[in-house]
């Protein structure tokens, strides 16, 4: 799909920005991840970006997004800090969640990223109880759950597709559905594969993308964040996606034998970083690739030289008040 008529040069480079430092940052932790400084397994969703940038790049600073445990994404597109976050992967006590979550428990209440989870599928709920209280203080505020194929199998997943249908709530659903979860692919797990199918019969408008097209996630996220704001309730956007590495960790994982590495071809030749990366002029780029270089250092040495918590800090914020 082309960008939409309306985006101006500025636009696309913001949206490239944002893909990039997503790519460049989690290139940068699988770099550094053999070093044994990162403390908590990393979930990278390199050849996911497309999604949380298409998807944040229409909320505002009062909408909200939920995450999952390959999460870097979400919170990072949504505005969580990046020093925030190399922080937190090192245990450091100024990451985000103070060094205490790691990767899977990225959180940002300034930027209104409500965090995630490493339990598949408990977000869900979370977010629509968020959509709950914003419907009733009449904010105007709209949350984007992001959530994996694999957490459509779970119970929490329809008892929310249910409820927000039924109070018509301002949530957009975006399933990143990458085939796998894990190591099992989805022919091996759903009866079907319409999703969307399954979701309509909640009266909730849905949308298929079939090729990680920032623009056309962009565009459909800005449909369904109009219409939600306008009290007509939740949708639900499926984006098929790859994941280009390991279910966990820094490197790939083609040689297990579960997945071939043909199936990765065409996501390469469509990445979605290089596609827009090419819509820019030459020097626009360059600008941005070194401002995203300049801002991962600082975060990264931010990272090394910051404190670990005090053992003191294992007993605080666990429980409120
Ligand atoms: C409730 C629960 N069941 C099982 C697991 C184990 N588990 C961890 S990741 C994962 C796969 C989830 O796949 P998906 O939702 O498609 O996300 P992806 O890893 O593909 O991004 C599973 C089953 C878990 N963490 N939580
Ligand atoms: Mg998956």
């Amino acid at each position: 799909m082309e960008p939409s008529s309306s985006l101006l040069p500025k636009d696309l480079q913001r949206i490239y920005k944002s893909l990039r430092l997503i790519r460049r940052a989690e290139e940068e932790v699988a770099r550094i991840y053999p070093s044994d400084k990162i403390k908590s397994p990393v979930h990278l969703s390199i050849g996911q970006e497309s999604v949380a940038v298409g998807v944040c790049d229409v909320l505002g600073r009062n909408d909200a997004v939920s995450g999952t445990y390959r999460g870097h994404a979400t919170y990072l597109a949504k505005g969580g800090s990046l020093k925030g976050m190399m922080a937190e992967l090192f245990g450091k006590d100024t990451g985000c969640a103070r060094g205490k979550g790691g990767s899977m428990h990225l959180i940002e209440a300034n930027a209104n990223v409500l965090g995630s989870s490493a339990v598949v599928g408990t977000t869900i709920p979370i977010a629509m109880g968020w959509a709950l209280a914003a419907q009733k203080r009449k904010t105007g505020a709209v949350i984007a759950a992001f959530l994996g194929d694999g957490a459509t199998e779970e119970g929490a997943f329809y008892e929310s597709l249910n409820f927000a249908s039924l109070h018509k709530l301002p949530i957009l659903f975006v399933c990143e559905n990458n085939g796998y979860a894990i190591h099992t692919p989805l022919s091996k797990r759903w009866a079907t594969e319409h999703l969307c199918a399954r979701v309509a019969t909640y009266d909730i408008p849905t949308f298929r993308i079939e090729d990680g097209d920032v623009f056309a996630i962009r565009n459909v996220t800005a449909w369904a964040v109009d219409a939600a704001r306008k009290g007509a309730g939740p949708a639900f956007m499926e984006c098929r996606i790859y994941r280009w590495r390991e279910h966990v960790g820094p490197g790939d994982d083609y040689h297990i034998g579960y997945r071939q590495k043909t199936e990765l071809q065409p996501w390469i030749e469509t990445d979605q970083v290089e596609k827009v990366g090419t819509m820019l002029d030459a020097a626009d780029r360059t600008r941005i690739d070194k401002a995203v270089e300049k801002e991962l250092a600082e975060a990264v040495a931010f990272a090394e030289s910051s404190p670990f918590p005090k053992p003191r800090a294992l007993l605080e914020n666990v429980y409120a008040g």
